[in-house]
């Protein structure tokens, strides 16, 4: 029986990761509802090879659901993108020059705070601008080497403009992961794309 009731979570009722493999490519978008439990969207897959899709969702008056499925795409396949944790964690990304901090070592099944600081790329002024987006002031995504794990967070305090957005996390194993923080401003949704050891 199809499940025909969902609940609107952070201003949608899917939320829809499509990730190749490799994690080089990386979509965040939105089914449209379509009624008796399907939900539709558009996707241009950019290139051949294996994605990992990932659905979100919360079914009415349940908790959040997570299913995933891998598919394969035809088409021209590069080979994959080794996954090589980052030296220095500062990422320019439409002149938004984002810095993450992590209090601690990073360690598996251990709270951890990710602190993300935004500044001016030119003038390395401090952002306090950032909009609201889907309901906080940012989205981050994170998933591990071979995108079997994913971990969706929201912030502390997701009314903040910036400076600095905290964001409450535990990583369920030790590995290399990839976390996409994704912010809002001047009406643009940025993406930032950062990748981490985590150890045991
Ligand atoms: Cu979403």
């Amino acid at each position: 029986k199809p499940i025909s009731e969902f609940e609107v979570n952070h201003e949608k009722k899917m939320h829809l990761i499509v990730a190749s493999k490799d994690l080089s490519k990386y979509q965040h978008i939105h089914p449209t509802y379509k009624g008796k439990g399907v939900f539709t969207v558009p996707v241009t897959f950019t290139q051949g090879g294996s994605f990992q899709l990932i659905a979100d969702f919360v079914p009415k008056g349940q908790s959040d659901i997570v299913q995933m499925h891998t598919v394969s795409v035809k088409g021209n396949t590069p080979a994959p993108v080794s996954l090589t944790p980052d030296k220095k964690l500062v990422k320019t990304v439409n002149g938004n020059q984002v810095s993450l901090k992590i209090d601690s070592q990073l360690k598996a099944n251990q709270e951890t705070m990710l602190n993300f600081y935004f500044e001016d790329a030119q003038t390395k002024q401090p952002i306090q601008d950032l909009q609201p987006y889907l309901g906080a002031v940012g989205h981050v995504v994170i998933l591990n080497q071979d995108a079997t794990k994913y971990l969706h967070v929201h912030p502390m305090d997701e009314r903040v403009k910036g400076s600095n957005a905290m964001f409450h996390t535990t990583f369920p194993s030790p590995g290399v992961y990839k976390v996409w923080g994704e912010f809002q401003r001047s009406n643009k949704v940025f993406i930032v794309p950062f990748v981490v050891e985590v150890s045991k």
